[in-house]
């Protein structure tokens, strides 16, 4: 099976559903459905079509996971479309887990992947707009400013693998690095107990490691689901303005068993398994 966050997760299930359909392995799983999304410019937090900091500079953050534990992450990757991949080869072809920048730009290109513009006609408006309207600090990730991919499948031989992307917050500073590459913030799996990944305001996320802590709820007995009620928890106990933004976490488990929770309503998350693919709403803290 697989789940993935936001209503994009549901061709990008499809995309994934279709190795694990043919007994694939779920790293390619989760590697392929992410690619939908980076490639798709009408989803604008991810990949191609995200929108910018707030210089115009389209940057994108990302990390996969395996069952073995192994993990490649890149972050603050400028010109390149499918981060996802640049990540994955981080982890199969260097001794380290994360680049970043120039560096990882120059790897990225040395392995191959082509160097591209991200800045779409759409997100430069979006841009120029924000420019003109001086809106001032980086907006926080609400109910209208997300769409940050996160998956976790589940293949044939029950092992789990993750993978999520994004270009971050709209507008942030040159430079600002989210949850969604840091291993155990945005993204963590342990193939003993199963997985989880997050979406919305990273900072929040990152303060609490948020994937790690639901894997280590559900490796002491919680559910999917109250595991990611207890990482919202956490959130709401020690952020005090944590009813001005939005965080929605999503896990699996060994047992296939899955879950989301949120903070606010509007967190949406698309399940895939041999029945279907289907979009569910994920319960939340506060209305
Ligand atoms: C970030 N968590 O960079 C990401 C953004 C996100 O839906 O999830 N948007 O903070």
């Amino acid at each position: 099976m697989v789940i993935s966050t936001w209503p994009h997760g549901l061709p990008a299930n499809e995309a994934a559903w279709k190795i694990l359909a043919a007994e694939g392995r779920a790293l390619d799983a989760v590697e392929a459905g992410a690619r939908v999304a980076e490639l798709d410019p009408t989803v604008n937090n991810v990949g191609y079509g995200g929108l910018p900091d707030r210089a115009g500079v389209v940057t994108l953050d990302a990390c996969i996971m395996d069952e073995l534990g192994n993990c490649g992450a890149v972050a603050c990757l400028r010109h390149f479309k499918n981060p996802i991949s640049v990540a994955r080869r981080v982890m199969e072809k260097t001794p380290h887990v994360m680049l970043v920048g120039v560096g990882a730009e120059q790897f990225a290109k040395a392995q191959g992947f082509k160097r591209e513009n991200l800045l779409t006609p759409a997100a430069r408006a979006a841009w120029k707009k924000w420019k003109k309207e001086n809106r001032g600090a980086s907006e926080k990730i609400d109910a209208h400013n997300h769409d940050t991919i996160g998956l976790l499948a589940m293949d044939h031989r029950g092992n789990i693998a993750g993978a999520c992307t994004t270009s971050g917050t709209a507008w942030k500073y040159p430079g600002r690095v989210g949850d969604s590459p840091i291993v155990g913030a945005g993204l963590f799996v342990d193939n003993e107990v199963g997985g989880a990944v997050a979406t919305g305001h990273g900072e929040a996320v990152m303060k609490i490691a948020g994937s790690l802590v639901i894997v280590e709820a559900m490796r002491h007995g919680l559910s999917p689901m109250d595991a990611c009620r207890e990482a919202v928890r956490r959130i709401a106990a020690r952020q005090t303005d944590y009813q001005t933004f939005q965080v929605g976490f999503i896990a699996l488990n060994k047992k296939g068993e899955f879950g989301a929770f949120s903070i606010k309503s509007g967190f949406t998350y698309a399940v895939c398994a041999r029945g279907g693919n289907q979009l569910l709403p994920a319960k939340h803290l506060v209305p």
